[in-house]
């Protein structure tokens, strides 16, 4: 594989500075490319070529931007099974994952804005001597930062409304998991979307991440990541005004009432806590049951576990695949020590598991505790892998208290037989999002995002569209 570029103003070119990162396979160790650690000269450039593309590019109507989006969406549906086969091996996750949900969505985020972007119609107000219509105008060069747990997933759900309402961006994907995003600048290259309308910037946090966000001629800034990288971002956005949107993590409940149906609701509560080896903001990392039906669910729920197969992320047989890297394996790891220290009792997994020929890979089985208080720092701080802490529960009240009880607020899920009870629930936790009897159902036109320390703003359907915009309203006095 050769060294990776960066695409700034339409073309592929080395960045300022000889300085690379290795990039490694997280399921073997072994070495897939070096990506360039781009400086504040690279990120100037990117960001020159995007403020010179934004006139044109604006210029074009919302139907004309829509034609973009589908050309991009069909270019990369023709690189489907590439798009899944380098995320599966660029992040560790199995390829039945990569395929259903990576690269399903990465395509369909752009054939979604596409047809709500045809759809966009200008709002009207009337008033007995005058009319008001809102214009939505470009904010103008934005900064797209993506972590590494679903690269090309989450880079999709930001490029294409932000271009699609006319503004002009730089890319700054993950330095673990770069490959898919310079798949997709070969896409966007392959089509001929006008020169610096995507510019991507490989590279570090420090290095260019902190200097694309900090730049004076960036407008906004769309960030997915982990909450204290957030709180640097939004510092640096903050005393320019930028308009920012932060979607960060996450210590979601699945709250199981004894009258949910008990087959479904373990498969579906095992799919949220696991789902990527837990490493996403959405999983159900907390589990709360009934009391009266918490030995029964604890059992069938360790059976699932056990029975879901950890391996080569290649094999379409794989359920779990490897971790990110190895320092965050290290930081599960260190919160399996500290609930043992905390009085957690380890009732499946637990330590590294490797399976054979894969030694050198970042591999930990699914981990299930019990025993914790909720107010433990492991049933209160995110873990972001498979590790999931089971509590019981006695009322409708405490469970919301225990849902309610983390600086997190961003997603969860309750299981039960009554509607009624499960929207209760449901609208009673401190969150953005919640799901009753399944998780992860999604409908790209809701809004997608989370309260307290899980964020600020939210994008999805046409929320991204007022945050990839400025409204401006226009009254026009009748003769
Ligand atoms: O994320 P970072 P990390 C959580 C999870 C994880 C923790 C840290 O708990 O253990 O965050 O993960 C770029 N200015 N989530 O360290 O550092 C960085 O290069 C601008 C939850 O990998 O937040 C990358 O492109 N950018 C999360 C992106 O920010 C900076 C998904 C995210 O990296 C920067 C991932 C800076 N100062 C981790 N520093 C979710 N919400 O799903 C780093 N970056």
């Amino acid at each position: 594989m050769d060294d990776l570029c960066n695409y700034i103003g339409g073309r592929f070119v080395t960045h300022s500075d000889d300085q690379w990162l290795d990039n490694t396979e997280p399921a073997t160790g072994s070495h897939i490319c070096r990506v360039p650690l781009s400086d504040s000269s690279d990120v100037d450039a990117a960001v020159a070529a995007a403020r010179s593309a934004h006139l044109a590019w604006s210029a074009l109507s919302h139907s004309e931007r829509a034609d973009w989006l589908d050309r991009i969406a069909d270019a990369l549906e023709a690189r489907y099974e590439d798009v899944a086969a380098l995320e599966s091996r660029d992040t560790g996750k199995p390829i039945s994952l990569a395929r259903d949900v990576d690269a399903q969505r990465s395509v369909s985020n752009f054939r979604f804005f596409a047809g709500i972007l045809r759809e966009h119609e200008e709002e009207v107000f009337e008033m007995a001597s005058a009319t008001n219509y809102v214009v939505h105008k470009p904010v103008g060069v934005g900064a797209l930062i993506t972590p590494w747990n679903l690269p090309l997933y989450l880079l999709s759900w930001k490029v294409a409304p932000a271009i699609g309402m006319g503004n002009t961006v730089v890319c700054k994907p993950s330095e673990l998991t770069p490959m898919t995003a310079d798949l997709l600048m070969q896409v966007i290259d392959e089509v001929g979307l006008p020169a610096g309308v995507v510019n991507l910037v490989h590279g570090d946090g420090a290095g260019a991440g902190a200097p694309l966000v900090a730049h004076s001629d960036v407008d906004l800034v769309s960030f997915t990541g982990g909450t204290s990288t957030g709180e640097k971002v939004a510092a640096s956005a903050a005393p320019a005004f930028k308009k920012l949107s932060l979607e960060l993590g996450g210590k979601n409940a699945s709250i199981i009432f004894a009258d949910c149906d008990m087959e479904s609701t373990v498969a579906g509560v095992v799919r949220a806590g696991f789902l990527n080896q837990g490493q996403i903001c959405l999983c159900g990392s907390r589990v709360l049951v009934e009391d009266s039906i918490y030995d029964e669910f604890r059992d069938r729920f360790i059976d699932a576990v056990e029975a879901m197969r950890v391996g080569d992320p290649s094999d379409e047989a794989t359920d779990l695949g490897a971790l990110i890297s190895g320092q965050h394996l290290e930081k599960v790891q260190s919160y399996v020590e500290l609930a043992k220290q905390e009085g957690g009792n380890l009732l499946t997994g637990g330590a590294p598991c490797m399976p054979v020929e894969f030694e050198h890979g970042n591999w930990m089985a699914p981990t299930v505790i019990e025993g914790l208080s909720p107010d433990s720092r492991c049933s209160t701080e995110e873990i972001f892998g498979p590790v999931v802490t089971l509590h019981p529960f006695s009322s409708e009240d405490e469970a919301v208290a225990i849902a309610n009880n983390t600086r997190y607020g961003l997603a969860g899920s309750v299981w039960t037989g009554d509607l009624e009870k499960g929207k209760r629930v449901s609208e009673a936790i401190e969150t953005g999002m919640v799901w009753v009897n399944t998780w992860l159902h999604r409908d790209l036109r809701v809004p997608f995002g989370g309260v307290k320390d899980s964020g600020v703003g939210r994008e999805g359907g046409k929320w991204s569209l007022g945050f990839f915009s400025e409204a401006m309203n226009v009254c026009v006095k009748h003769d």
